[in-house]
């Protein structure tokens, strides 16, 4: 069979790293059908089109994965796969929780032929057998021979083919500049971010996550070979084509057992596979300086951390008290020290928020290393606790939200302000954090920074713009460039004349100048 897996756009941003359980799957078919994948993010297609495709291309069995942002689009693309006789497998947290939506078993329309519930790992080669033979089940769960749930082993983990997949669509560097910086430094005529995964489960059990439900309280790891294998083939790959391969480890909580997190990392520099990388961690597990130390050697480079929160009564509202807002400083400060900065996650809208949130989170944030602070919105999802909670308190005031999917918009009435205040905090909080006058303050507080990390804090920060204002067009980008020209002129100007002294602060308040260091090799991710 040929085999097409499908992952929908977001509808807000381009992709900078391709999902992982496509590639996982690809590697878990049965090795005598072939599988294409799309990625709507990298390669943006209507229904019209993805028909048109599967037409073309004689597909014969299409899986489909998303979120629940992405879930209408996936279900219009699904649709539109039916309407042309091909068999659709949906997958992925939003349809193991509503599978009856998916098979139209709530009066609604049908989008899929089957629903692989959970962890589809052990499941997905039966439902390709089931497929070629014309006998699909409607639902696969993964159980064990007694029926109860099973949550595979990653022990066995399968070696996913990086040396060879095509991973032209997930390329970050444009088209046009591919030649000439192939040619730079160590080459960059390629930059991807490539998802791998340690461990799955987290105990914490935060109320607004799906996570402790989906995966399991209890924590299954890949064995460390395996993960330093990985990132092995990844490195070889990018030193072939010269080009940059990040990682990022989407684990919930990669440093979730410290200890054994700490073996991988040590592993990881014994065997030379150090790749610069991002990974999940929550503040409490940061306090190690161990850890820490380790982080920055193994190639780490930013620190995502759901910070959700400065107030500890939102906190402890949502089952997160183990975050202590009294230590973010601390932990920031212990990364910044070793090179190592932080996605600082908030969350907005929970129920002891009040106006003039963003503005109070600002105000600690501004005071923090620099870093890249991202603002969303409480979002009741399916079958979460947070879900249940607001559905029998009655104050769920679009209780299909995923149906019609408005990005950054509530689905519920905060406590204590009002809807359409909620919206205006997220507002403020990106346009502040992101204006031009506060990316030329997160690079000016890098001044005792090689260029690198200063060109590097500035690129991040563009980009993660554009996770709330839309960046997709031409014209997008040229106002954002003609609003940071200052910034932009001072970092251009330092790479091509050098710097012939820089101001620095002693701990004693004194400023001093000193010759500016060789600048270091840029940072990625
Ligand atoms: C990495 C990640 C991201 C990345 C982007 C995704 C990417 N490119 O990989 C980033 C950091 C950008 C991100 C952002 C967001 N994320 Co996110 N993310 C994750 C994370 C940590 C890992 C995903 C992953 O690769 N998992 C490992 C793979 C193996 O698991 P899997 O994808 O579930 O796939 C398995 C099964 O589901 C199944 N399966 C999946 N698809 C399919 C398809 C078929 C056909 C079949 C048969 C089976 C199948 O088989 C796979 C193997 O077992 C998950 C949490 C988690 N642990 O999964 C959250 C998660 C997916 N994210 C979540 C959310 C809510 C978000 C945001 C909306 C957060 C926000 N408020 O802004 C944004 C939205 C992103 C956007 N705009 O597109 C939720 C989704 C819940 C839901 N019901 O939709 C999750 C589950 C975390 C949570 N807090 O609950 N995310
Ligand atoms: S938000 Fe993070 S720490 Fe909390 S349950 Fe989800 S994955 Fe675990």
């Amino acid at each position: 069979m040929r085999i097409l897996l499908y992952n929908p756009d977001n509808g807000v941003t381009r992709n900078f790293m391709p999902h992982l359980w496509m590639f996982l799957l690809q590697s878990l078919t049965p090795p005598e059908h072939e599988v294409l994948l799309i990625d709507g993010n990298a390669k943006p297609m209507d229904e019209a089109q993805i028909a048109q495709y599967v037409r073309d291309e004689r597909i014969d069995l299409v899986g489909i994965g998303a979120m629940t942002r992405m879930i209408a689009k996936a279900y219009r693309i699904a649709d539109a796969i039916r309407a042309t006789g091909v068999k659709v497998v949906m997958g992925g947290p939003h349809v193991t929780e509503l599978a009856d939506e998916a098979l139209g078993r709530d009066g609604g329309r049908r989008h899929a032929d089957a629903v692989a519930l959970g962890e589809a790992d052990e499941t997905w080669p039966q439902i390709v057998n089931d497929a070629e033979r014309g006998e699909l089940k409607e639902i696969y769960t993964p159980v064990d021979e007694t029926g109860k749930e099973r949550k595979p082993s990653l022990k066995q983990y399968p070696v996913i083919p990086w040396q060879s997949i095509d991973l032209e669509q997930f390329n970050l560097v444009p088209q046009a500049a591919k030649a000439m910086l192939q040619k730079v430094g160590e080459g960059w005529g390629t930059f991807r971010i490539i998802p791998v995964e340690s461990g799955r489960g987290c105990p914490y059990g935060c109320e607004f996550c799906t996570v402790t439900g989906f995966f399991g309280d209890s924590i299954r790891f890949r064995t460390n070979e395996s993960v330093v294998n990985e990132l092995l083939l990844l490195k070889a790959r990018a030193r072939k084509e010269k080009g940059q391969m990040a990682v990022f480890f989407i684990d919930d909580n990669f440093a979730i057992n410290v200890k054994r997190t700490k073996s991988l990392l040590r592993d990881i520099i014994a065997a030379g596979a150090q790749v610069h990388w991002v990974a999940q961690i929550s503040a409490n597990l940061l306090r190690d300086e161990e850890l820490v130390d380790l982080i920055a050697a193994s190639g780490g480079k930013w620190v995502f951390i759901g910070m959700e929160s400065i107030d500890p009564a939102n906190l402890k509202d949502v089952n997160k008290g183990f975050n202590k807002p009294g230590e973010y400083a601390e932990v920031l400060e212990r990364l910044a020290k070793r090179n190592v900065y932080a996605i600082t996650s908030f969350i907005f809208g929970m129920d002891n928020d009040t106006t003039g949130v963003a503005e109070r989170t600002l105000s600690q944030v501004r005071t923090w290393p620099p870093g890249l602070p991202i603002f969303g919105l409480l979002t009741p999802l399916p079958a979460t606790p947070l879900y249940k909670r607001l559905e029998a308190a009655g104050r769920l005031t679009r209780v299909k939200h995923w149906q019609e999917f408005i990005p950054f918009a509530m689905a519920h009435t905060p406590l204590k302000m009002s809807i359409e205040e909620a919206h205006a905090e997220v507002k403020y909080g990106w346009a502040h954090a992101y204006s031009p006058e506060a990316l030329a303050q997160a690079v000016d507080s890098l001044d005792d920074q090689p260029l690198g990390y200063r060109v590097n804090i500035f690129l991040a920060r563009i980009c993660f713009r554009g996770i709330y204002f839309p960046m997709l067009g031409k014209l997008a980008w040229v106002k954002v460039v003609a609003e940071n020209r200052h910034t932009i002129f001072k970092l251009v100007r330092e790479a091509v004349f050098g710097r012939k002294s820089r101001r620095r602060q002693t701990p004693e308040g004194e400023i001093s100048y000193e010759k500016a260091a060789e600048p270091a090799p840029p940072v990625s991710a």
